[in-house]
């Protein structure tokens, strides 16, 4: 058998078959790391959208009645397997998106945490009893399946995004259209395995790829699909918002970030650059939640510069694989190049590069893509290095005079996800708490790590009002019913009647 022959095609999941759609064209999934191809994966037409929709539809009506409890004990049997399967899924993950490998693990452990924690929610999916306004009448609130729901995921967090979405839209009693990134069909391909081998019923989660608008569009303008949910670039996100709108339709989406770290002249040094150091070179800088800025206090700025300079040099890049590699490569060649030409405008704009500013292309790493871990200084605020996201490895430190200008700098962003503070001083630690414009706010710590159980979003361009995760995603996810029985006997006219 030839090479090609034994190469193993992605395909769609649709009412619990492995399809290929017809005439399928194929696009190859390539491992960052050494450019090696891994796989093919299909790209899906708006026909197997359709269908998709189709058997997610059929299966609500069967799914919805399931009691939430039985749903959550799915959940449960499925964060079992996601648990024995945890080393396999988390090398799957490195080798075709980068992410070394303790990180990747760490990625799994938030599908883990997900599944187990809207397993719960099977026995709460709390609603509301209230009093009623007249005598012999009950009134309550509960939380209603929206229906069928689509999922649009990125690469850069391919289990644990989807699985945020997935299950606690899942445990409410909806059925799923998933759109995985192309770039990680692997990890898409191994998540519904899981779900399948776990007893998830026939058509209450379908997969369709596909990479430009048509799938996505096709998913978003679908009348049976009911609620989207999103998370990827702005730009992308402001499409399927427009989409959505006209038609009416309710939209998550969790998009963009240019997150900071303010470090005070109080602060913990060691702990600011340990933060720093972890927040913006760990997953080589593409998380939405990335250190992208540091906003340091003048009288230790040099201090801390030289520091993370040491820091950053000692930096090892290479395949995640190796667990003596710090820094794995980011996802694409496209990526690569978006990188370079950021660090390129910020040369032009005339900050000062401290360190890297390269593409590293040394002996085996030519095959893969990575870039040098890279340091401006000099930043003003108001350049397109400290205002635009660049997802990738390049942190612009921001000199301020004072505590509130910090803020201000912070704040001054079309974004606001993820904002941090080190400070020793417990009236800034509060000031902070009120005063940073950003749906997550770390103290003493870095912008990175969120815990499932709480929402996870942000304002401004980076969301539209929803948040992934914790109790809140609920909403997305559910439609509040509120329900009034009147068991008096006679008609009874509420604010008359009783008036
Ligand atoms: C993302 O980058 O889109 O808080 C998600 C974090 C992770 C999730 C990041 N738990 O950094």
């Amino acid at each position: 058998m030839g090479k090609r022959e034994q190469i193993f095609t992605y395909r769609n999941y649709i009412n619990g078959e492995w399809v290929v759609p017809d005439n399928a064209s194929v696009a190859d999934n390539i491992n960052p790391a050494n450019g090696e191809v891994l796989g093919q994966v299909v790209q899906s037409t708006t026909k197997d959208v359709h269908a998709a929709v189709k058997a997610a539809k059929e299966a609500q009506k069967n799914w919805r009645l399931v009691p939430a409890p039985e749903r959550g004990e799915l959940l449960y049997a499925i964060g079992q397997l996601l648990k024995e399967r945890k080393e396999h899924l988390a090398r799957t993950l490195t080798q075709e998106m980068g992410k070394v490998l303790t990180e990747a693990r760490g990625e799994v452990q938030e599908a883990i945490d997900m599944a187990f924690y809207m397993a719960g929610e099977g026995r709460r999916l709390a609603g509301q009893t209230v009093p009623a306004e007249m005598p012999n009448k009950h009134a309550m609130s509960v939380r209603s399946p929206v229906g069928v729901v689509g999922i649009i995921t990125p690469w850069n967090f391919p289990i644990a995004i989807a699985t945020w979405k997935m299950f606690p839209a899942l445990v409410a009693g909806n059925t799923v259209v998933w759109k995985p990134a192309t770039d990680t069909p692997a990890m898409a391909y191994e998540t519904v395995k899981i779900l399948e081998e776990a007893g998830v019923p026939k058509g209450v989660v379908n997969l369709v790829y596909g990479s430009g608008a048509a799938v996505g569009d096709a998913l978003v303008e679908h009348p049976d699909v009911n609620v989207i949910s999103f998370t990827g670039s702005t730009e992308v996100g402001k499409h399927i918002a427009g989409k959505a709108g006209s038609l009416l339709k309710k939209v998550s989406l969790e998009m963009g970030g240019k997150n900071a770290i303010i470090v005070m002249d109080d602060a913990d040094l060691n702990l600011a650059v340990d933060g720093i150091i972890w927040s913006a070179f760990g997953t080589s800088g593409q998380r939405c939640t990335a250190c992208s800025r540091v906003i340091v206090h003048r009288h230790i700025r040099d201090e801390l510069e030289e520091r993370l300079l040491e820091r950053t040099k000692q930096l090892t890049l290479g395949n995640g694989l190796d667990e003596t590699v710090d820094v794995g490569p980011v996802i694409t060649q496209f990526a690569l190049q978006r990188i370079h030409e950021y660090v390129k405008i910020g040369i032009l704009e005339g900050a000062n590069p401290l360190c890297g500013g390269k593409i590293a292309n040394d002996g085996e790493l030519s095959k893969g893509y990575y870039y040098q871990p890279t340091i401006f200084t000099d930043v003003n605020p108001s350049m397109r290095i400290a205002q635009e996201e660049i997802f990738g490895p390049v942190l612009s430190i921001i000199p301020v005079e004072s505590f509130d200008e910090a803020i201000q700098v912070n704040n001054n962003v079309a974004y606001g996800l993820s904002s941090a503070i080190f400070t020793q001083d417990v009236n800034r630690v509060f000031k902070a708490m009120r005063d940073l414009d950003s749906g997550l706010v770390y103290i003493n710590a870095g912008t990175i790590g969120a815990e499932i159980h709480l929402p996870f979003g942000g304002i401004k361009q980076t969301g539209n009002g929803h948040r992934d995760s914790g109790l809140a995603s609920l909403d997305v996810f559910t439609e509040w019913k509120s329900i009034y029985v009147d068991y008096s006997g006679k008609l009874q006219r509420a604010q008359i009647d009783n008036r």
